[in-house]
């Protein structure tokens, strides 16, 4: 039996760097049938819908899905699409590769984000030419349930327990009731949570990187946090995500449209060539996912490099560097 697979480019730099990764997924042993789905401004402009009935359903009935970024229509894609797959938690590790020009080498730290709710939740409103208000949702289910995930997430890797990043001095009800709800979940298993403010997170972070390991946020706040964790290993175009839920689930680097390279063809395919990676182990094939792993890590320590990481080369380049490693 085969393995469905989604792919949607998007927009901007989508339509280049998802090409690339599924090339790396045709080379790899795996017996994937690929259905490419629109989303995104493109098809929005051409047919009325930012995410058509049939890519919604298509990616509802697939084993997995492969995405790249939506520009201006990103909130009536991407949060739809979680949705999709029942994601509950958005995974993103951010680590500094050998031979990249990172401003925190020593950086090796994966943000489990809340995928559900908090300021995501949706509920924005216009009340007057004045006045806009916004409704955050934090119950506690979602968060005992990203809880058990953290959980059993480090648990595979052997390690103590993870820090649960809030702003709970402030937001009393809503970061209170899910620093509370991650905490108790993590000490009823044994394990250590513990809680860091996540102003003072983002002042250690780039301070003392090796403080970090596992960082369990609410949602916007795993968004945030997690591009400032970009900027210290190289930026963006590495930094891979994986959006899980009970049984589907949705791949996207953690980058967007980047509309000031879009089309020129230089846009670093890493960041989703190693979320292919996360969709290959995520489906077992945990050794093609490790060589993809292998193979990217090779090619970022001796080139070729697009010009994000101070080289001259082209996706293409770097997507043909990737495939010779396999
Ligand atoms: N790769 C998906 C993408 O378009 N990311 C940009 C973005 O706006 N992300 C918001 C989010 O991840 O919640």
């Amino acid at each position: 039996m085969t393995t469905d697979i989604v792919v949607i480019e998007g927009d901007g730099i989508g339509r280049e760097v998802v090409p690339a990764a599924v090339e790396v997924l045709e080379a790899v042993d795996a017996d994937f049938t690929f259905t490419h789905a629109e989303a995104g401004d493109a098809v929005l402009a051409e047919t009325g819908e930012a995410l058509p009935r049939e890519t919604y359903d298509a990616v509802q009935a697939a084993d997995a899905t492969l995405f790249g970024a939506a520009g201006e229509t990103a909130a009536d894609v991407i949060l739809p699409l979680r949705e999709a797959v029942g994601s509950f938690v958005n995974v993103r590790p951010a680590r500094a590769y050998p031979g990249v020009d990172a401003l925190r080498p020593e950086t090796d730290v994966v943000f489990l984000r809340e995928n559900t709710e908090g300021v995501y939740a949706g509920h924005e409103d216009r009340l007057s030419d004045d006045l806009s208000t916004l409704t955050r949702v934090t119950t506690t289910s979602a968060s005992e349930r990203l809880a058990r995930f953290a959980c059993d997430y480090v648990e595979e890797r052997d390690m103590d327990g993870f820090q649960v990043a809030h702003k709970a001095n402030v937001m009393r009800e809503t970061d209170g009731r899910f620093r509370d709800a991650v905490v108790g979940v993590a000490e009823a298993r044994g394990l250590d949570a513990d809680g860091v403010l996540m102003d003072a997170f983002a002042t250690r972070l780039p301070l003392d990187p090796t403080a970090f390991d596992v960082v369990v946020c609410p949602n916007l706040a795993g968004d945030v946090l997690s591009d400032l964790a970009a900027g210290l290993v190289g930026g963006l175009g590495l930094l891979p995500s994986a959006n899980i839920g009970a049984d589907n689930a949705l791949f996207e680097p953690v980058h967007g449209t980047a509309p000031d390279i879009a089309g020129q063809g230089v846009a670093n395919p890493a960041a989703t060539i190693v979320s292919a990676a996360m969709l290959l182990e995520h489906l077992g094939h945990d050794e093609a996912g490790a060589a993809v792993h292998a193979a990217v890590e090779g090619v970022l320590a001796d080139g070729p490099r697009t010009p994000d990481l101070g080289g001259d080369a082209s996706t293409e380049d770097v997507t043909a560097a990737v495939l010779e490693r396999l």
